[in-house]
């Protein structure tokens, strides 16, 4: 599963879960409880609240951010240096194999543009913005063979349509 689908999943059930919270809360309103006993507990739970959350958000970032940015699977990557220009795109590599995780060191030699990976039906894959000044960085993993298109995502002038280029990925098998 994808870090995306996984954020996603991870999104869902925390909706799911304020959903559930909000219609028991909402078909308990009607009962009635006394205030003084209700409170306290309620303060004491709150409390307690406050501290997970605390602590989430130290732990979580501690443990996740500083492995920014993701490689697959944590192999090693084959690094590609990208620069963007009005109105072309320089890759030191666009043959991969299927199954190669490339990093790609992306910047611009002028204005801003987006770096961004296409599939065969025009779906995006993966972006990044390339920005003067700036090497960003974007790992990605070519799982299958195929033809991979790299369209520049963000407008940079007269003919920003025609940055285009071509990744080409073969299956691991042919090249052995
Ligand atoms: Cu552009």
């Amino acid at each position: 599963m994808t870090i995306q689908a996984t954020a996603t999943l991870i999104s869902f059930a925390g909706i799911a879960l304020m959903v559930g919270i909000f219609l028991f809360v909402l078909a308990r309103s009607g009962d009635e409880a006394a205030y003084d006993t209700v409170q306290p507990r309620a303060y004491s739970l709150r409390k307690q609240l406050f501290f997970i959350l605390l602590a989430g958000f130290f732990i979580v970032p501690a443990l996740t951010l500083r492995h920014l940015p993701y490689s697959p699977d944590g192999v090693e990557s084959t690094v590609v240096d990208v620069t963007a220009h009005q109105w072309r795109w320089e890759i030191s590599q666009t043959d991969f194999t299927a199954g190669e995780s490339v990093l790609f060191r992306v910047g611009s030699a002028d204005v801003n543009h987006g770096f961004a990976i296409y599939d065969d039906t025009n779906r995006v894959l993966a972006q990044v913005q390339a920005m003067p000044g700036y090497v960003n960085e974007i790992a990605f993993k070519f799982d299958d063979p195929g033809t991979y298109r790299i369209m520049c995502l963000e407008y940079c002038g007269l003919v920003h349509h025609g940055m285009l280029a071509a990744l080409s990925v073969t299956d691991a098998r042919e090249t052995l």
